[in-house]
């Protein structure tokens, strides 16, 4: 298997951590969706990161997806299995990749469009969505905080702490981790763990597993 994208996009980063979690082997290639379009859509010609190609040259999209064929091949998964708790990890995934895209899409108007051109009410809107999904979080984590340290990363850990590193490095000013420090130190422990370290969200490295 071949995971294709940069590092700094969480998508990218919670399958490759994921990957290696559920111990399936994948070769990883540091193409941008920007910088490195053209290459990009030679492999997929849709240029969405993260993008999977599988052993038999299937060319898969979207992270959950991935995340689903992964855990059947690995024949294990990273969410539990008891309804209730699957229910509360599932919330906790979804409010993260939300933040995920509404960090995304803050950074592609103030990156892509050009100044003339922004709408502040968007960004605003944006923004409200952005701290909604982050103060959701952060109640959740008051109730019960996300297990880092036991012997499973589970996929709500992964997500969270990979969204919220992405967010502060993307948008430090806008969404302080004063305001949030449950999930500061969620993502700060989850940094901490080899795993993490392993698959740093700057693309320094390149995977070859
Ligand atoms: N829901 C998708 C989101 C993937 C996504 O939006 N990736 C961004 C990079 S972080 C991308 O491909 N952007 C380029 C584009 O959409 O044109 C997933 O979970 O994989």
């Amino acid at each position: 298997m071949k995971l294709i994208g940069m590092l700094d996009s969480p998508y990218v980063r919670r399958v490759a951590i994921s990957l290696r979690l559920l111990g399936l082997p994948f070769e990883h290639a540091a193409i941008s969706v920007f910088r490195g379009f053209d290459a990009f859509q030679q492999i997929n010609p849709v240029v969405k990161a993260p993008t999977l190609v599988c052993d038999d040259g299937t060319r898969l999209m979207d992270s959950t997806l991935m995340l689903q064929y992964a855990e059947a091949l690995a024949g294990r998964s990273l969410l539990p299995a008891e309804p209730a708790a699957l229910l509360h990890e599932l919330r906790l995934i979804g409010l993260a990749l939300a933040a995920c895209e509404k960090t995304a899409q803050i950074v592609y108007e103030r990156g892509l469009r050009p100044a003339d051109k922004q709408h502040a009410p968007w960004v605003e809107r944006v923004s409200g969505q952005l701290h909604a999904a982050y103060r959701e979080l952060e109640a959740e984590l008051a109730r019960q905080p996300l297990d880092v340290g036991g012997p499973g990363l589970g996929q709500a850990a992964i997500t969270v702490g990979v969204a919220w590193t992405f967010t502060q490095c993307l948008l430090p000013e806008d969404v302080p981790p004063a305001g949030f420090p449950r999930l500061a130190a969620h993502a700060a422990a989850a940094e901490a763990l080899a795993v993490f370290r392993a698959i740093p969200c700057d693309d320094a490295v390149t995977l070859a597993h």
